[in-house]
């Protein structure tokens, strides 16, 4: 049975994978921070379901001792370092300590590997955000980074130590540049749950109007299943690489608010009202990413369009809001 060790196991991406690898008969360790545990049904919602088939520890990530141990008592055949502080508007406000902890973690993660289970293959989660301020699109795996987020900066210094214990350590570590991918269980401070959310409680009047930052920014949105498969498929290929994962085509917010509400039968110009305190700094480039790479050597695709997207997490979250756990 093979193993595998999952950093950030509880968020949307952790708990897709989770369930996928148990799927193909992995035993799936993770690693959660102690309040967590404390807090299971807040913390761990999206892995409540299966707190019985999957074992937990407890670190931090900034501890390298701790992931040592976790490492050596393990022994993982795959590790998916998925954990981040990943929410690019926070890392506007609170830039040092995103920088060091994103850039640490991913270093001590690989240190503790390449020294007691140097064999494991590795998955980095990387972003478009590395792609950042870009002159042309769509964007692949040539094109050159040029981050203007801390979390992107971030990100481009992680994926360096990845290449890096790839080409001098020969390690099995893989890059996955992967561009916005939403599911019923993306977070509320992100654009399209906040769009879902609000729609929903606009509509059962438990709200009135929702404010949001540029209308009019691109996003290549995909289906979150879809791109924990591609990890996956990524650790099963015969050499270690970095892809772009993503759709090759953008909506706006827009498009994808207009969406939300007609699917509730409501007009959102009458409920939306645009904030500039929302905008992002730097935020005029089209970010659209090509997957051929993926596509052609992993036997990628997608199986979700944008309007079924959207329609899924309306009818997750109007079930949710009705059962009262939203
Ligand atoms: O949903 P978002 O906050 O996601 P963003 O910043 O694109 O980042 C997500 O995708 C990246 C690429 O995969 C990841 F690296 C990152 O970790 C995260 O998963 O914002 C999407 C767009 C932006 O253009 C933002 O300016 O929506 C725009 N937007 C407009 N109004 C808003 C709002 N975003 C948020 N969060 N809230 C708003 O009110």
């Amino acid at each position: 049975m093979k193993k595998a060790l999952i950093t950030g196991i509880a968020g949307q991406d952790g708990s897709y994978l989770t369930e996928f690898l148990l799927s193909k008969g992995y035993e799936v360790h993770g690693v959660v921070r102690r309040i967590s545990i404390e807090d299971t049904e807040h913390k761990l919602k999206n892995i409540q379901h299966l707190l019985g088939k999957i074992k937990l520890h407890v670190a931090s990530l900034d501890n390298v001792l701790s992931l040592i141990k976790i490492v050596k008592d393990i022994l993982p055949d795959e590790c998916y370092h998925l954990a981040a502080s990943s929410f690019v508007s926070y890392s506007f406000e609170d830039e040092i300590s995103i920088l060091n902890n994103n850039v640490n973690s991913t270093h001590y993660l690989l240190a503790a590997l390449k020294e007691f289970s140097p064999r494991c293959r590795v998955y980095f989660a990387g972003t478009s955000e590395m792609f950042g301020n870009v002159i042309h699109s769509p964007q692949d795996e040539s094109t050159p980074y040029n981050p203007r987020s801390i979390y992107g900066i971030s990100k481009v210094a992680s994926y360096h130590l990845v290449k890096n214990y790839r080409e001098q350590y020969k390690m099995f570590a893989c890059s996955g540049i992967l561009y916005n991918h939403e599911s019923p269980r993306r977070g509320y401070e992100f654009v399209t749950r906040k769009i879902v959310s609000s729609a929903v409680k606009i509509k059962l009047g438990l709200q009135e109007t929702l404010s949001l930052g540029n209308l009019d920014a691109n996003r290549d949105w995909g289906y979150a299943p879809d791109y924990v498969r591609a990890m996956w498929l990524m650790l099963q290929n015969d050499a270690p690489g970095d892809y772009v994962v993503a759709t090759g085509e953008t909506h706006s917010v827009r498009e994808f608010v207009n969406a939300a509400f007609s699917a509730l039968g409501l007009d959102y110009q009458n409920h939306v009202a645009v904030d500039h305190n929302l905008f992002r700094p730097m935020e005029n480039v089209t970010l659209c990413g090509n997957p051929a790479k993926a596509v052609a050597k992993l036997g990628w695709s997608r199986t979700k369009t944008f309007p079924e997207i959207v329609e899924e997490m309306i009818n997750s979250e109007l079930s949710l809001l009705k059962k009262g756990t939203a």
